[in-house]
């Protein structure tokens, strides 16, 4: 630099009178120097953009896990679809995922003679997006079923690739899918098969999104007591709501689901989550017109831009009742349980993005004499990064796997007492871990990571939502200790002696041996934890209830990793992931535990730390 410095500061600083003493020539040759100093500058300045090519081609783990799992006739054409799907991302889906970003929704309240319209004018490339989903059944081919029990895998595989080029168009995605799924559940009633058969179609002139309208000013993870919309029977079988919806994702979708109590002769309406219903309705009319909706604004997020997220009036909304009354919560968990999964779908391809792009920067940039990707530390932290991912997208191909069987009903009842257990704990886990992976890739970029133009931040703000949207970390671990209530236990047994076999699968693989046996040590801590909590009051397992989720979500994420890497074709970074998986703590609850942080007198503690001791 100081050798750059010098004539540079020479040149610039020669000053008008001494010009004149200058001669034509040498005057010439100062400003020649400073041209090629000014054209130095900004070579020396230039950065190549890390780019990534065919998604599907280039990730290992999707493609030896397909390849382990899928039977070879189902592999060869889902193989083929992949490849040419992974093409369409790089050179049309991307491109209009970026036009997403930058055209957000715009809300048009009144139109220019002062009539209320009420408008929500997307952009041509979300347009596009919905057409997109629909040919590439990305809804469709869960329920079409094409590939019996691999379909559903097939499909989160799709939609993984898809999310991060998808400009935020995974959003009502994940709610279509959930309606549909509520619908099925249902057995598609009359009333609902032309929606169905709109949610599922793979013709984008007929495909439909749904929204899912959940949240109130009074509750967004209290649903039960929180929602106020009230619903009047009308004397033809339907309902008119009434209410005030705070988050409502997507507002441009077709239909929706939504929760409400339905008053009496009187007016009066049951309270609590057993005075909640859930109803179905069209948003608009054929002529686009609202469903006696108004929208309020749009909401001004922090990241999802992409996409309308508006608080609407239920100003008598004709609606359908399609739960059986007071079972609204329950209804539409099978909407939540899909969309938690689609949230776990989220954070892989959010993390699989990012690192794609940090490894590839890393190839490129070159920083103290030699490239980012030969200084040790910096390949350490995207290593760290990597077995993240490798964890969280092995958890989702268990979920996703699960989820298939029981769909097609192949599972057993230990096969869906585990997958109740493995979505919040999966939505939870990764949903955090997620957004941890992105602000270190981010961070491996340097200053560049931080230019809104490079379109990383997009990617940051759209990860940070994932720990809250579908519940947060805290709500979905009352989940987990929800599904063990409800089984009275036995889903912990189901998970233990799974894990186990996914051990003994390891067995004699002397390069595994020291992750199976941190892997055991857990199992036994977190027996001896349940063991024990039982006999406490209920207290200490909601306060253990995050480190217990966290726990289970390592322990079974660990089993998973060694499996696969104790596979007669696994990579030697196969068994590494396995091995730093397992190098972490593993079991944090019995940590907690055993240093009181789940007893009545670390509660009072944490008020005085937050509050300041009385
Ligand atoms: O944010 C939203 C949309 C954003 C866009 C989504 C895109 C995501 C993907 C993007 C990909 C990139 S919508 C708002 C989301 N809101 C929530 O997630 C709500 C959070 N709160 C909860 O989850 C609470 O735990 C509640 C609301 C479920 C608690 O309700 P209750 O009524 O107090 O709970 P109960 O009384 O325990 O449960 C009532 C019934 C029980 O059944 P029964 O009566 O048969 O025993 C429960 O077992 O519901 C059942 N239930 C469940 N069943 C409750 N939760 C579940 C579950 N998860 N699975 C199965």
């Amino acid at each position: 630099w100081d050798r750059c410095q010098t004539p540079s500061v020479r040149g610039i600083n020669t000053t008008t009178g001494q010009e004149q003493q200058v001669s034509t020539q040498e005057k010439q040759g100062s400003e020649d120097l400073e041209m090629s100093l000014a054209r130095r500058q900004t070579e020396t300045l230039f950065q190549e953009q890390p780019e990534t090519g065919n998604q599907y081609l280039e990730d290992t783990l999707l493609r030896s896990y397909l390849k382990t799992h899928l039977p070879p006739k189902v592999l060869e054409e889902v193989h083929q679809d992949l490849e040419r799907f992974g093409k369409r991302l790089l050179t049309e889906i991307q491109p209009l995922g970026w036009e997403c970003e930058v055209n957000p929704p715009v809300f048009r309240q009144y139109n220019a003679w002062g009539q209320r319209v009420d408008r929500i004018d997307t952009c041509s490339a979300w347009r596009r997006m919905k057409e997109i989903s629909a040919e590439e059944g990305l809804i469709a081919e869960a329920y079409e079923r094409r590939y019996s029990n691999w379909s559903r895998l097939y499909q989160a595989v799709k939609l993984y690739l898809f999310s991060s080029s998808s400009g935020g168009f995974s959003c009502p995605l994940a709610m279509t899918d959930g309606a549909a799924k509520v619908i099925e559940s249902l057995g598609i009633p009359g009333s609902l098969k032309n929606a169905f058969d709109r949610l599922t179609s793979r013709d984008p002139g007929k495909f439909w999104t749904s929204g899912q309208w959940m949240t109130e000013r009074r509750g967004g993870s209290d649903v039960a007591n929180g929602t106020e919309t009230v619903a009047t029977r009308q004397p033809d079988g339907t309902y008119c709501l009434y209410g005030f919806k705070w988050f409502t994702s997507a507002a441009d979708s077709d239909v929706t689901l939504t929760l409400a109590r339905i008053a009496d002769a009187e007016g009066q309406c049951p309270q609590g989550s057993r005075g909640l219903s859930l109803f179905f309705l069209r948003v608009r009319d054929e002529e686009g017109k609202l469903n006696n909706i108004e929208v309020q604004r749009l909401k001004d997020k922090l990241g999802t831009r992409q996409m309308a997220t508006a608080e609407l009036w239920l100003q008598g909304a004709r609606a359908e009742l399609i739960s059986a009354e007071g079972r609204g919560v329950a209804s539409i968990s099978n909407m939540l349980n899909i969309t938690r999964i689609h949230n776990v779908i989220g954070a892989v391809a959010s993390m699989r993005r990012m690192i794609s792009l940090s490894r590839e920067y890393a190839r490129r940039r070159v920083a103290f004499g030699k490239l980012l990707k030969d200084h040790p530390l910096h390949m350490q932290t995207i290593a760290r990064m990597e077995v993240e991912a490798r964890g969280a997208f092995l958890l989702l191909m268990e979920i996703v796997r699960l989820l298939g069987l029981a769909e097609t009903n192949l599972a057993s009842e230990q096969d869906q007492l585990l997958l109740r257990l493995l979505i919040p704990v999966a939505k939870l886990y990764t949903g955090k871990q997620a957004s941890a992976v992105a602000v270190e890739a981010m961070e491996s970029f340097g200053g560049q990571g931080y230019m809104e133009d490079t379109g990383l931040p997009v990617i940051l703000r759209d990860t940070l939502v994932l720990s809250i949207w579908e519940g947060t970390t805290n709500i979905l671990s009352l989940d987990v200790l929800r599904s063990l209530a409800k089984s009275q236990g036995r889903v912990m047994a189901v998970f233990l002696s799974t894990v186990q076999e996914r051990l003994d699968v390891a067995a004699g693989r002397a390069e595994l041996a020291p992750a199976v046996r941190r892997a055991r040590e857990a199992l036994g801590s977190l027996t001896q934890f349940l063991g024990t909590a039982g006999a406490e009051p209920t207290l200490t397992m909601e306060l253990a209830a995050r480190d217990f989720s966290y726990s289970l979500a390592r322990v079974y994420t660990g089993a998973l990793l060694i499996e696969h890497a104790a596979r007669p074709d696994a990579s030697s970074s196969d068994t590494c992931a396995a091995l730093r998986w397992c190098n972490q703590e593993l079991c944090p609850v019995a940590a907690g535990s055993g240093s009181g942080s789940y007893g009545a007198g670390a509660a009072l503690q944490d008020s005085a730390l937050v509050y300041g001791a009385s």
